[in-house]
C-alpha cells in the first residue's frame, strides 16, 4: 500500500507544468487540507522544491538530490528491478542488508543504498570506501534461475552494464578489467561484489553489489589508493546527480539481465570485449599460489578469461588477479 507521501509525489510529479490546489490535493488523496499542508512541509525538509502560489495550488519545481527510497522510484523505468528500494544514511555494508532482506523472503530485484558504508567490503575481506554522498553504493537481490557455475557470468555482466552506462552518458571510455573492475584511464573507478548463496544445482540468490566513485575529487579518496583510483567527477570535470545515475544504472541492468536470460551469455560476452581491459596485451596474473606472465585473449562462452603464455598455451581461468 503506498504511503499518502508517496502517493502526493506522484500526483505531483505527473502535473510538473501546472498548478494543483490544496483542495484538489485533499480530495485526491483524501486527506484534510492541513494534512496537505503538513506532508508539503515534510518534502521541503528532504529538499524538494515546491513552489505555492496564491490562489493557484502548489507545483514542484525541482528535486532532491538527496538520494531517498521516492527521489529513486520517481520516473524509474523497470518492472522488476528497484520494485522494493531499501535507503539508509549510514550502515556497515549494504551487502549485509540484502543478504538479510533475501532471507526475509524479499525478491528479485530488491535494492539496498546507502549514502555511506563504514565497512565497505570488496573481494576477500578486502576494504571498499565508501565516504558519505560522494558515490554509489548499493546492493541487488537477485534471484536467477541457473546452476551457481553460472554465477560468475553475473559479474561480468554488471560490468558491461557499469561500462555501458559511464559510455551512454559521457564521452569516456570505461575498460572492465576482468573479472570485477571498472577502470578509467588505468585507474579504477567501480568495482563489482558478487555474493552467493546456492544449492548443490540451483542458486538461491545473488547479492550483487556495486560501488560507483562518482564526485570524489583526488583528495577525497584515500591516500593509499590515490594512485590506482578515480571518479566520475576526475575524469570528466564535473558533478553528477546520484540518484539519476542509479536510476540508468537500474535500467540499463534490467534490459541487460533479462536478455542475458532469454538469451544466454553471448550477447554479454560480446559487448564485454568492446571494453576488455588489456585484451591481446601481456600481463601479469596471480592466484594465491603463484604469478605468472600471459597474454590476456578474451573470454570463453562461459565468461572464463582466456589467457595465452609466451610458449603458445592457452589456459582458462576461473578465479586470479590481473595486475596492471
Ligand atoms: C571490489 O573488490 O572491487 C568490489 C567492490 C564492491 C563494493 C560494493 S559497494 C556496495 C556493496 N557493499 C559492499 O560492502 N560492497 C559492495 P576488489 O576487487 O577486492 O577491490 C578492492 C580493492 O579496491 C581494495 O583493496 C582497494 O585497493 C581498492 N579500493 C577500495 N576502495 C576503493 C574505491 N572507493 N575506489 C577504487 N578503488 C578502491
Amino acid at each position: 500500500m503506498e504511503s499518502t507521501r508517496q502517493r502526493l509525489i506522484k500526483i505531483l510529479e505527473s502535473n510538473r507544468d501546472s498548478y494543483l490546489s490544496g483542495q484538489e490535493l485533499s480530495n485526491q488523496l483524501n486527506v484534510s487540507r492541513t494534512a496537505v499542508w503538513k506532508h508539503m512541509k515534510e518534502l521541503g525538509k528532504d529538499g524538494y522544491e515546491i513552489e505555492a502560489a496564491p490562489r493557484k495550488g502548489y507545483r514542484i519545481v525541482a528535486y532532491p538530490d538527496k538520494v531517498t527510497k521516492n527521489t529513486l522510484q520517481w520516473g524509474l523505468n523497470t518492472s522488476r528491478v528497484g520494485r522494493d528500494i531499501f535507503h539508509y544514511e549510514q550502515v556497515s555494508s549494504t551487502q549485509d542488508i540484502a543478504h538479510q532482506l533475501a532471507k526475509e523472503g524479499y525478491g528479485h530485484g530488491t535494492v539496498v543504498v546507502a549514502d555511506e558504508q563504514v565497512k565497505g567490503k570488496g573481494r576477500m575481506s578486502r576494504a571498499w570506501h565508501s565516504k558519505r554522498n560522494e558515490g554509489i553504493w548499493f546492493s541487488l537481490l537477485l534471484k536467477p534461475e541457473l546452476p551457481p557455475v553460472q554465477a560468475p557470468q553475473i559479474t561480468l555482466l554488471a560490468a558491461v552494464v557499469l561500462a555501458e552506462a559511464i559510455s551512454s552518458i559521457s564521452d569516456l571510455s570505461p575498460q572492465i578489467k576482468w573479472p570485477n573492475d571498472i577502470l578509467i584511464n588505468h585507474k579504477k573507478i567501480a568495482g563489482i561484489l558478487t555474493e552467493m548463496q546456492a544449492e548443490q544445482d540451483q542458486i538461491q540468490y545473488i547479492v550483487l553489489g556495486i560501488g560507483i566513485n562518482v564526485n570524489q575529487d583526488q583528495s577525497s579518496l584515500p591516500e593509499d589508493i590515490r594512485h590506482k583510483a578515480t571518479s566520475l567527477r576526475q575524469e570528466s570535470g564535473k558533478t553528477w546527480e546520484i540518484n539519476w545515475l542509479i536510476q540508468l544504472i537500474l535500467e540499463t541492468f534490467e534490459n541487460t539481465y533479462e536478455q542475458f536470460i532469454q538469451e544466454g551469455f553471448l550477447p554479454v560476452k560480446n559487448k564485454w570485449e568492446k571494453y576488455g581491459y588489456r585484451l591481446g596485451q601481456e600481463v601479469t596474473i596471480s592466484t594465491m599460489r603463484k604469478a605468472w606472465q600471459a597474454t590476456l585473449v578474451g573470454i570463453e562462452a562461459d565468461g572464463a578469461l582466456l589467457t595465452r603464455t609466451e610458449e603458445g598455451i592457452q589456459e582458462k581461468l576461473y578465479s586470479a588477479e590481473i595486475h596492471w
